[in-house]
């Protein structure tokens, strides 16, 4: 049998039908109950106030935001100013799984994309500490997904990400740019076309490393424990 996960020589990770199809229903339900308490919202880019083509919310103690005063994390949803709701169980389940990370994430970002919209190539770097790994799951259509290396402009390989599958960006793939080229139609049933994304995140360094792993840590030796992070 193929196997359903594959690592990319930038240590990427794809994991095919991570959520079966149960399980992808049961998501899609927390999810639309994230929705409903925290309604999607139209970001735009800095400076230009140009709109995404993606619609997005959060759920998480912080969620990402983007208008036309930047990127950056927040503890309030941008319209209704309430706090985002907590991260679906599942949702923490699956960082368990994949991040290899002893913190839990801080941040869920839920893109709602139609059949036309895309994301750009970019790179997920408004986060405090790159030695946690971001953590993806996607619902309803399939998209080709593309990445490179850590420079902009460099060239990049695709793959087709489906219902239920997960991505993990890790080790050097963590500042590799991404983005989704395109969705492809007729690929799900699912959300009728459409396509949610979720991408977990610690956005902020753990302040109890020490604590946590003192196994691990040399008294001559400062660096996060976690020795998968890249020299900086
Ligand atoms: O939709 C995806 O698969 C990627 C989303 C993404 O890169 C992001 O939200 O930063
Ligand atoms: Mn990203």
């Amino acid at each position: 049998m193929r196997s359903r996960t594959r690592i990319y020589d930038n240590g990427l990770v794809h994991v095919r039908a991570y959520l079966n199809e149960a399980a992808q229903r049961a998501l899609l339900g927390e999810i639309e109950a994230v929705i409903a308490a925290a309604p999607l919202f139209q970001p735009r880019m800095p400076k230009t106030d140009k709109p995404f083509s993606v619609r997005m919310t959060n759920c998480g103690p912080l969620g990402w935001v983007s208008d036309r005063n930047g990127y950056r994390y927040q503890m309030a949803h941008p319209e209704t100013g309430r706090p985002w709701p907590d991260i679906p169980g599942m949702v923490l389940e699956a960082w368990k799984e994949l991040a290899h990370y002893p913190h839990e994430p801080e941040a869920c970002l839920v893109n709602f994309y139609e059949p036309s919209a895309r994301m750009g190539l970019h790179q997920d770097r408004d986060e405090e500490d790159f030695a946690a790994p971001v953590v993806s799951l996607s619902l309803g259509s399939s998209c080709i997904f593309r990445f490179g290396g850590r420079t902009r402009g460099g060239p990049t390989q695709a793959l087709e990400l489906a219902s239920g599958d997960a991505v993990v960006l890790a080790g050097d793939a963590r500042l590799a740019y991404h983005g989704v080229a395109r969705i492809i139609p007729g690929s799900s049933s699912l959300l009728g076309g459409n396509r949610v994304n979720l991408t977990l995140r610690r956005v902020s360094k753990p302040r109890c490393d020490a604590l946590m792993m003192p196994q691990k840590r040399d008294q001559n030796d400062d660096r996060n424990w976690n020795t998968d992070q890249p020299e900086q």
